[in-house]
């Protein structure tokens, strides 16, 4: 069994500036492209979390020469055809992100390759993947049909395939996109909502092509990319721990330094808005990822609905934003949001059973979850369930129940904010 930790409410609110990591799936995506790019890579602010760290480790053993120190990763791209046949199982540890993506690189090598994860990746459908990447020509296989790791690959030799994606994901999204742009031909995906667009900002970065028009993507097969510079902005998934808790903790004020402001990624800014939260937004970049500051200060707060199309913009965010309604005045509704069920757990589960152990009200429904505040929350032992943002989500929690909160498997949180409890500390020390 894990260690618990001990989180002790030290009853005064947050204060001061923060820098959050980079943001997770830009860093993975920074890899990867660099990895098939002709040139050097040069990336800044690079994610140092477990899932990122999964990711240079899957590229190197594609041969990939990448370099890691305090300020930069570099990484040496040589183009498509040099990545190498890996001697060794690809080991993607409880990342989603990389698993799915370099599915889309792989399919398009001539060469064969299996890919293993933890035991939350084993349970994650990636049938959703498979299955469009069999149409490109691939040869791809796994478990339960092609559902679930490990998978192997045998890739090469794609055409370009017209593709609905039946689920919003960015995810399945930017593997048929990767795989687009070694196949024969032109790739069109039409996406069924706006998912978070990374990936195709980033084929801009590299020197690529790709269009959008209304919800359908296209991209030209045969494309060489180029090697190039890239920051990567101050996660707003990992920010949004900071803004709820200073929200919901009174006598805070915190301001949030370079976060990424991309348009797909902001629905919890637009919640938090809707809820009454005291949030400011001063934006000073907008080439590439648009970047800015976030400025949160305690506040009463008002449920609301959420859901439809805004759902893929903050569905990371849910977990927290759940924390958020327990201290709102009035019903607070999620709906449209079942994808929470096939994260790194069940979100909608894990939150409404470690919450509720601390005293929230809220009950599970079959896509979201309602819950009715505001509650003060108690003290008590909870569970991560391995999942990083459900481990951070109770950690936030802590800080305002009156007993202590023991948090089982708090190490979750290295898979996306390996500094966490180090940052959290800092604002509670801040004069
Ligand atoms: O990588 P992983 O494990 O899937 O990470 C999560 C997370 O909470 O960090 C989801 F569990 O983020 C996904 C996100 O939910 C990252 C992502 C991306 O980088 O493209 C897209 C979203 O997933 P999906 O399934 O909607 O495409």
């Amino acid at each position: 069994m894990k260690a618990k930790k001990r989180l002790s409410n030290p009853n005064k609110g947050l204060n001061g500036e923060l820098q959050v990591p980079g943001d997770k799936s830009i860093s993975h995506r920074s890899i990867m492209f660099g990895s098939v790019a002709e040139g050097k890579t040069v990336i800044h602010n690079f994610l140092m979390g477990e899932d990122c760290l999964s990711t240079i480790s899957c590229f190197r053993k594609l041969g990939v020469e990448i370099t890691v120190t305090q300020d930069e990763v570099i990484v040496y791209g040589n183009g498509w055809d040099h990545l190498k046949e890996p001697v060794d199982i690809l080991d993607v540890g409880n990342s989603g992100t990389t698993t799915r993506l370099i599915m889309g690189i792989l399919a398009g090598r001539p060469f064969h390759s299996v890919l293993i994860g933890d035991s939350s990746i084993a349970k994650r459908p990636m049938k959703r993947v498979t299955e469009p990447l069999k149409k490109f020509g691939t040869v791809i296989d796994g478990r339960s049909e092609g559902n679930f790791t490990p998978l192997s690959i045998r890739g090469g030799n794609l055409k370009g395939i017209h593709y609905s994606l039946p689920v919003a994901s960015a995810q399945v999204k930017s593997a048929l996109i990767l795989a687009g742009l070694q196949a024969d031909g032109v790739t069109e995906i039409v996406e069924p909502q706006q998912t978070r667009n990374h990936t195709e900002k980033m084929i801009l970065e590299f020197g690529g092509k790709i269009e959008k028009h209304g919800d359908t993507i296209k991209v030209q097969g045969g494309q060489v990319l180029k090697g190039t510079e890239i920051y990567v902005p101050g996660d707003i998934s990992s920010a949004a721990f900071f803004m709820v808790a200073a929200a919901i903790v009174p006598h805070s004020k915190v301001l949030l330094k370079n976060v990424g402001l991309n348009e797909t990624r902001i629905g919890i800014v637009e919640v938090m808005k809707k809820m009454g939260a005291s949030i400011e937004i001063v934006e000073h970049s907008k080439a590439g990822e648009p970047i800015g500051d976030i400025l949160v200060q305690s506040s009463e707060l008002t449920g609301i609905e959420i859901g439809g199309d805004l759902i893929p913009s903050l569905i990371d965010e849910i977990p927290v934003i759940a924390l958020l309604a327990t201290q709102a005045k009035g019903k607070t509704v999620i709906r449209d949001a079942e994808e929470l069920k096939v994260k790194e757990t069940n979100r909608i589960d894990a939150v409404v059973k470690e919450l509720g152990k601390l005293g929230a009200n809220i009950q599970g429904t079959e896509d979201g979850m309602v819950i009715e505040g505001k509650t003060p929350l108690h003290g008590g032992e909870v569970h991560s369930w391995g999942d990083h943002r459900i481990g951070m989500t109770l950690a936030v929690a802590s800080l305002l129940t009156e007993s202590d909160v023991y948090l089982e498997d708090a190490e979750a949180v290295k898979i996306s904010y390996p500094d966490f409890f180090e940052h959290i500390n800092q604002l509670l020390e801040h004069e």
